[in-house]
């Protein structure tokens, strides 16, 4: 057996059910990634531009590194709904994959160099600077797609990935990516948001997903309407993808938080920082923080209207400390309970003490949709 199929069985023993070999070079998706920041679809999160140059030559990430051994990790699993309404991406359900991906990265170094296959290595998993999908289409893991997902035959859009970088120069996988899209345009047509802008492109801006786990500030008008009540993450174009209907087995691997299990949705809303700190431990939905989930909650609300959401809203309104929440909390009132009597006075008073230009342009608008 070869140096190169003992370090991909080694990683298949450890539990990743995909891992295949690329060389450490820049992406084959270069000129695709700076087109898409030089068109702005990376929004604010402004990490991109500082990791550019990284990204575009990950050879600078381990100086003595000389092959990306990039592992897929199956994470199917049935449809995460929230008591009272809303939804949470599937892959953020459980366990922070970060945390678990990490440890089986570290497990696998050790076990390649007690073999002796590999010297030095580091560990990427979603965070570091890599594109990631462009670099596991070239090793074969997996096709490039319009949603921008990868795709697998078997899993579909739902598997993570993360990559070993290695210091040996083994042959790359190299093999075609087996399938296509071909005629296929079901995500392009079903995301909520047209968030998709050309096969493979998405524009951050408008994407749910961006918004409810990365955006630190307000979630724009004109998408709140669209957003369907998502509370983290947007599972939409992976769900309407034809491929990946048969996988499973994620819910197992990774659990279901407590917490994902307990809250309804009012009490993403209602709950404070310092009740949410530790029930949120290990789970993937600290990334946006308390008042990120909350303006999510109030959104999320507007499309699930109900007698307890409403009176929700109506203290984050008039009690809420964060602005982005009680600006939130108003368009959603006036959006699900423009017919409530009480709707135009709580959006009144709470225009009285806004604190921020754009908390009360917010507000204002909100009253103006009341008419
Ligand atoms: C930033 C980021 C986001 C951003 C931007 C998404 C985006 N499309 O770029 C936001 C917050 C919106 C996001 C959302 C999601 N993300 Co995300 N994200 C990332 C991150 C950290 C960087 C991605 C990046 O570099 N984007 C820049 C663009 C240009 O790069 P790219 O999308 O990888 O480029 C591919 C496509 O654009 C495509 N492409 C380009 N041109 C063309 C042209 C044609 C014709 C075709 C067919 C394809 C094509 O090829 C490129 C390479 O394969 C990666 C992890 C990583 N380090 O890579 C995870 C990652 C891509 N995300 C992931 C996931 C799971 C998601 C969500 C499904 C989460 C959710 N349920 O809410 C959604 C899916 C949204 C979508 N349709 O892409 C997984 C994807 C796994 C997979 N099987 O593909 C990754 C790999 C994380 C991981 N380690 O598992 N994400
Ligand atoms: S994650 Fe949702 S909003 Fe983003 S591209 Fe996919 S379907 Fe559209
Ligand atoms: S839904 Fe259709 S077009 Fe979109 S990624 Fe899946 S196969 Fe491709």
């Amino acid at each position: 057996m070869t140096a190169q199929a003992n370090v991909t069985e080694l990683a298949q023993e450890i539990g990743f059910d995909l891992a295949r070999v690329a060389p450490l070079e820049p992406p084959p998706r270069a000129a695709e990634f700076e087109a898409w920041l030089d068109l702005g679809y990376q929004a604010d999160m402004a990490w991109f531009e500082s990791q550019r140059s990284r990204i575009l030559n990950p050879q600078g990430i381990l100086a003595e590194g000389r092959s990306l051994l990039v592992l897929g990790l199956g994470h199917a699993r049935s449809a995460i709904h929230i008591e009272g309404g809303g939804r949470i991406a599937r892959y953020a359900a459980g366990r922070d994959y970060h945390n678990a991906i990490g440890r089986m990265l570290k497990k696998l170094a050790r076990r390649l160099r007690e073999s002796g296959l590999v010297k030095a290595s580091r560990g990427i998993v979603d965070a570091g600077p890599l594109m990631e999908r462009s670099h596991a289409a070239r090793a074969g893991l997996g096709f490039e797609s319009k949603s921008a997902n990868l795709l697998h035959h078997h899993w579909g859009p739902w598997f993570f990935l993360s990559e070993l970088i290695i210091d040996q120069e083994f042959s790359p996988s190299e093999m075609p990516s087996i399938g296509s899209c071909g005629t296929c345009t079901a995500c392009i047509d079903a995301c909520p948001t047209q968030a998709i802008v050309e096969p493979g492109l998405v524009d951050s801006r408008l994407c749910i997903s961006y918004h409810t786990i990365e955006n630190r500030g307000e979630i724009p008008r004109e998408l709140r309407a669209k957003m369907d009540g998502w509370l983290f993450g947007c599972d939409v174009c992976s769900e309407v993808c034809p491929f990946g209907g048969r996988a499973e087995g994620g819910a197992e691997r990774f659990g279901t938080h407590a917490i994902v299990e307990e809250n309804r949705l009012i009490d993403w809303l209602r709950s404070s920082k310092e009740e949410l700190a530790a029930p949120l431990i290990g789970s993937p939905l600290q990334r946006p923080k308390r008042d990120g989930l909350a303006r999510n909650a109030a959104i999320a609300l507007a499309h699930h209207p109900s007698e307890d959401g409403h009176d929700a809203l109506r203290s984050a309104l008039a009690e809420e400390e964060s602005g982005i929440v009680r600006e939130a909390a108003g368009w959603a009132l006036a959006y699900a309970h423009a017919q409530d009597s009480g709707t135009r006075t709580a959006l009144e008073r709470a225009l009285e003490r806004a604190e921020t230009e754009s908390e009360r342009a917010g507000l204002t608008a909100s009253l103006e949709e009341l008419g």
